[in-house]
């Protein structure tokens, strides 16, 4: 696994999943960004348990997930909201992140937010409360746990929804990370056949407009 350092084409590699949700968070800011000539995906497959080698977990990622960014000279960067930032700061313009105090505060509130009650509690359902990644790589599971998890992911969808009855997007008047952090969660909540709960109507057309965004048609996860 190895980094282009070339000046014409990309100087950061991605180790990604495509079809991943945390690894489609990272892919939207790219695409937000234009970055895309500058980024080099690597594919590590998950199902294969590729990220949880000895040699993932000691030379790209501790933590054993996907996505993770591979500067030219070697720095790695794995956290969707850590990577997210960085890109969006490459170009002294921050357009994801927040460009004053107050911005950047809301947004990484609404980003964590929705880690917690939506995407993390999707994926500790995927990974306990479903076959997950399968027997080779889901060594435990709890499903109580899993269940438990579905029904905080539900309850935060009713939340979000509440939010984007006052305002167009997550962390107010202008898309943002905590937009992609909540599209990451219903991305998730496809593969495990979550359904937004239908009177949750200004989650429902805050969505139907997300998909529309060309940085979210155009990833994978969104493709047939
Ligand atoms: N907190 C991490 C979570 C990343 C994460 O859970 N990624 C998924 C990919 S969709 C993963 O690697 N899952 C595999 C696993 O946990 O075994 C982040 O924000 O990047």
């Amino acid at each position: 696994m190895t980094s282009s350092t070339t000046h014409d084409g990309p100087t950061m590699t991605i180790y990604d999943f495509p079809v991943g949700p945390y690894p489609t968070r990272v892919r939207i800011a790219v695409a937000e960004k234009n970055l895309q000539m500058k980024t080099r995906f690597e594919l590590v497959d998950l199902y294969k348990g590729q990220h949880k080698t000895p040699e993932f977990i000691a030379h790209k990622n501790y933590s054993g997930t996907l996505p993770v960014l591979e500067l030219a000279d070697g720095t790695l960067i794995a956290e969707c909201t850590a990577i997210t930032q960085y890109l969006d700061t490459l170009d002294g313009a921050p357009s994801l992140t927040g460009s004053t105090p107050l911005e950047q505060g809301v947004i990484h509130m609404m980003s964590k937010r929705a880690e917690i009650e939506l995407l993390d509690a999707i994926s500790v359902y995927f990974h306990h409360g479903t076959p997950g990644l399968g027997p080779m790589v889901e060594l435990y599971q709890n499903p109580e746990w899993g269940f438990r998890q579905r029904d905080k992911a539900l309850r935060g969808m009713h939340y979000f929804d509440t939010v984007l009855q006052r305002q167009p997007f997550i962390a107010g008047e202008k898309f943002s990370m905590a937009d992609i952090t909540v599209i990451g969660g219903l991305v998730f909540a496809a593969i495990v056949n979550l359904d937004i709960p239908p009177e949750c109507g200004a989650l429902i057309s805050w969505y139907e407009r997300m998909k529309k965004r060309e940085s979210v048609a155009t990833q994978p996860a969104f493709l047939d």
